[in-house]
């Protein structure tokens, strides 16, 4: 995902392009054509800000900002092909973006119609809900801000609705998107299959007239108490006219939480349709409107049942506390033979399905969604219901009323309406703004009359253009499928250049953009298809076929153990092993939070890398945390990575040294003669296979594990350093060490570069990303062989007579018949004990190896008994 250019990077870019250029890395090493670009999301409210409070021109602003942000990329080592490199408030860019919005137009996808928005009564100007502080104000001029209906610009999203969703599908398959993705984008669709139920409403006058509800639980349709509808339901509207009381309800309507309880009982009496259907006696229910009644979802009525619905039982309780709750769905088979469920103090709602009770007449007995279906077929055989789809999904408003954004290339004619500006007209390029508009309000864009004064395209006479700009989520909906072709001035992009990158391989970023960008992006793609400019099969035109969300990173938080409040690095004493609070000498809490200013622990990338070198913080950012889970950003914890880094270094050196005894690099598969390499070589080879294999997967399919690969590449170091290159064949130090430059190279690309440029001195085989990748280092017939002669027995340590670990050491290959052989052999158990992990804890950190009293190795290795 591309970067808003606020002019520096924070750590969640650190951590979204690390993982994207060890992909793209990796890949080329692999031998593919890779397209690893990026570019700037670059219009919207900052710079216009910018522009307001200090008289900056939006573009020199967001212009300059790229430059810095541009410097810092490459300051990460990041691999971009900046040949491709786009930015959304290029005209260039945006003529595209304009020629999207007019092919939406022509079929009717892209149309005017009045919404709410935030109005500023002072500053007589429109404001985008950051402009809106949490009471409501104006952020500008402080009055109370007012909603408004305006006519605005819309995309007709829900016309790919069933796409959207039926595509979801697709996308799960083999896991190319977390789930978590996809349930959020299927919770935003929010397709509801139940049914529309009709009431009958009585007025004092006995006058009656049907109203209908959605519902998703036809089954409870006995359990039914109560009628609620929207504040705004034109039924309650007609009696607000001659109901000051409800009128002043009404009127509270901004003050009501979206969990209210509160209602308003209206002078109207509801029957259940049941009635009509088994002829039974009706008993008129109440009727109430309620805040919780949504008026743009379903029918925007509700049918209240409090046993089974959790508000409903809410509701019911506030307002009918006296009155019994009906269970008309149980559990259990066993109790449809109950009589009457009644219940006045009943806790829970019962939300789940079950089985109908005894008072549900001729469906008593049947399961929930059998019983459903039953109730609606009946009810529909005297039209009085009818199965019904619900979809939470809107048509996706894309005008802003400001100037830092794409214009929307309309033009309005007194004569002929509304007339889409000619493409060959296009780009309708932004008037520049200077500095005269300090401290204005308002859109710039309609104070600027030889911009906004046009000739009618159909008519010639005189006209006024558009000057709604577009949401810059519009601008982000289709970016990637300009990068294959990014200087096109002609069309979005060739066909040719379409079918041979789209769709995205693999899309990288922030788990916060799960819903709407995503979901654009989708929907627009979904539409380019359809236009026949990217080909996709039915099915499957998704734009981003593999999905890595990543976590969020969040700082070190320090809090002051009395009063919470955030404290400042300069408010803190840090030493090495303690920190303390200047003013009190407590320590304070530590915590892990959302970077923020007010939590004073955000931490800047450049400062970051500056101090650590870009290779350590990208090795470290991957290590810290699993890619998808939050990661707590602690730089007391980069020391490991360059203690790795360090030993890595060393082991190349100590190679460059051995290197006089042995020539050339490169040599992926020598052909070995096993029956030379000692027991370390073998160890050594057939540790370095198993990480390349295991690297090769987590880099290929398993990026979300790209913790486990620095781990990995950290035993395999270890293991080579407790070896030393010096006890190794000279061939196969040799491969193995390339082996890990190699695997490393994704990673910590300088690094690995620098190492290699030194190990390949006399070999002088370019640069380590032109060599190849190959998923193994030795073949398998070789592996098998030496895997066989590497028999291992485990070992059981005990020290001070305690068994403390198990560990698995090499067999004894030689027969121990003399002496020398049982030294040998005792050296050989000792060794490979402390080149474990627990080996190295148990006697090098919490036992001082050097002071060692007596060591007994028992039965070849079988035991090993230390006294400390
Ligand atoms: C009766 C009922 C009984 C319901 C029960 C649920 C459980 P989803 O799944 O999100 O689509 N509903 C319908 N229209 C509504 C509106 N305009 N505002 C607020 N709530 C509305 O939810 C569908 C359910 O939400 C519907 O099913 C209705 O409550 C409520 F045991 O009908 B139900
Ligand atoms: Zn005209």
């Amino acid at each position: 995902m591309f970067a808003y250019p606020s002019g520096s990077l924070h750590m969640g870019h650190l951590r979204v392009y690390t993982i994207s250029d060890v992909i793209a890395r990796y890949r080329r090493m692999r031998g593919d054509r890779v397209l690893h670009p990026t570019g700037w999301d670059a219009f919207g409210l900052p710079a216009e800000n910018a522009a307001i409070e200090r008289g900056i021109d939006p573009a020199v602003w967001t212009e300059d900002n790229i430059a810095k942000m541009k410097q810092q990329l490459k300051g990460m080592n990041t691999s971009f092909d900046w040949d491709a490199e786009i930015s959304t408030c290029s005209p260039s860019f945006y003529k595209h973006t304009q020629s999207i919005f007019l092919k939406l137009f022509n079929r009717g996808l892209a149309y005017q119609a009045e919404a709410l928005v935030n109005y500023d009564p002072v500053d007589k100007t429109v404001l985008a809900n950051e402009q809106v502080d949490s009471n409501g104000r104006s952020w500008r001029s402080g009055a109370l801000v007012q909603q408004i209906n305006l006519r605005q610009w819309f995309f007709r999203i829900t016309h790919y609705k069933e796409a959207l969703l039926r595509d979801l599908d697709y996308l799960s398959e083999g896991g190319k998107w977390p789930e978590r993705v996809l349930s959020q984008q299927r919770n935003w669709i929010g397709r509801s299959i139940g049914a529309r139920i009709q009431f009958t409403i009585e007025d004092e006058h006995d006058n009656s007239r049907p109203i209908h509800v959605f519902t998703t639980r036809p089954d409870t349709l006995f359990g039914v108490k109560y009628l609620a509808l929207s504040m705004s339901h034109p039924l309650v509207l007609q009696l607000a006219a001659n109901s000051p009381e409800l009128r002043r309800f009404i009127d509270r309507r901004a003050s009501f939480t979206p969990d209210t309880k509160e209602g308003f009982e209206l002078p109207l009496r509801a029957i259940n349709p049941l009635s009509q259907l088994l002829d039974i006696e009706p008993e008129p229910l109440p009727v109430y409107t309620a805040p919780y009644v949504l008026e743009d979802y379903g029918e925007g009525a509700v049918m209240g049942v409090p046993g089974h619905d959790t508000r409903d039982l809410g509701f019911w309780k506030l307002h009918r506390p006296a009155d019994p709750i009906e269970l008309v769905v149980s559990p259990q088979e066993s109790q449809t033979g109950n009589t009457r469920t009644l219940s006045k103090d009943l806790q829970e709602a019962y939300t789940s399905h079950g089985i109908l009770t005894s008072v549900c007449g001729p469906y008593a007995g049947l399961k929930s969604t059998e019983a459903g279906l039953k109730i609606v077929e009946d009810l529909n055989k005297k039209s009085l219901a009818e199965p019904f789809e619900t979809w939470r999904l809107r048509d996706w408003l894309v005008s802003r009323q400001r100037y830092w954004g794409t214009p929307i290339p309309i033009i309005h004619c007194s004569s002929c309406g509304t007339v889409p500006v000619p493409q060959e007209d296009l780009p309708v390029v932004l008037p520049r703004l200077d500095s005269s508009y300090k401290g204005q309000s308002g859109n710039p864009l309609d104070k600027i009359d030889d911009w906004v004064n046009c000739n009618c395209p159909k008519c010639g006479g005189a006209a006024r253009r558009e000057t709604d700009t577009m949401d810059t989520f519009v601008d982000s909906s289709w970016y990637f499928a300009r990068f294959p072709d990014s200087q096109n001035e002609i069309e979005l992009f060739s066909r040719d250049s379409a079918a041979k990158m789209l769709p995205v391989d693999t899309y990288v970023g922030g788990v916060e953009h799960a819903i709407l960008h995503l979901l654009y992006a989708r929907f627009v793609y979904k539409f380019l298809c359809s236009e026949g400019l990217v080909s996709g099969d039915e099915g499957n035109r998704e734009p981003f076929q593999r999905l890595v969300a990543q976590g969020m990173v969040h700082g070190k938080t320090h809090s002051d153990p009395d009063t919470g409040r955030f404290l400042l690095p300069s408010e803190l004493d840090i030493n090495d092993d303690t920190v303390v609070v200047k003013a009190t000498g407590k320590t304070p809490n530590v915590t892990f939070e959302k970077m923020s200013k007010s939590k004073h622990n955000g931490v800047d990338p450049s400062v970051a890398i500056e101090k650590f070198g870009a290779d350590a913080l990208r090795a470290h950012i991957l290590f810290a945390a699993p890619v998808s889970e939050v990661l707590q950003w602690d730089e007391e914890k980069i020391v490991g990575i360059q203690r790795w880094l360090g030993r890595v270094s060393r082991l190349v050196s100590n190679l460059v040294v051995q290197r006089s005894v042995y020539g050339g690099i490169e040599s992926t598969m020598p052909s070995y003669n096993l029956d030379k390499l000692t027991d370390h070589d073998a160890h050594v080879l057939l540790l370095t296979q198993a990480t390349r294999k295991n690297i090769s997967h987590t880099f290929e399919n398993d990026v979300y594990s790209l913790n486990t690969a620095i781990s990995d590449l950290i035993k395999l170091t270890n293991g080579l350093h407790d070896i030393g290159v010096e006890s190794l064949t000279a061939a196969v130090a040799q491969q193995s060490i390339s082996a890990l430059l190699k695997m490393m190279a994704p990673i910590t690309p300088a690094f690995a570069e620098e190492c290699w440029e030194d190990l390949t001195k006399y070999g002088s085989v370019g640069s380590i990303f032109e060599t190849s990748w190959t998923a193994h280092i030795i073949t398998s017939e070789q592996e098998t062989a030496l895997q066989r002669r590497q028999k291992s027995i485990t070992c059981a340590v005990q020290i001070n007579g305690k068994l403390r670990f198990t560990a698995q050491i090499p067999s004894s290959q030689s027969g121990n018949a003399t002496a020398s052989d049982k030294a040998a052999r005792e050296a050989e158990v000792l060794q490979a004990v402390l080149a474990t992990e627990d080996g190295r804890v148990w006697l090098t950190e919490r036992n001082d190896w050097d002071k060692r009293k007596r060591v007994v190795v028992v039965g070849n290795g079988k035991v090993l008994n230390i006294v400390f």
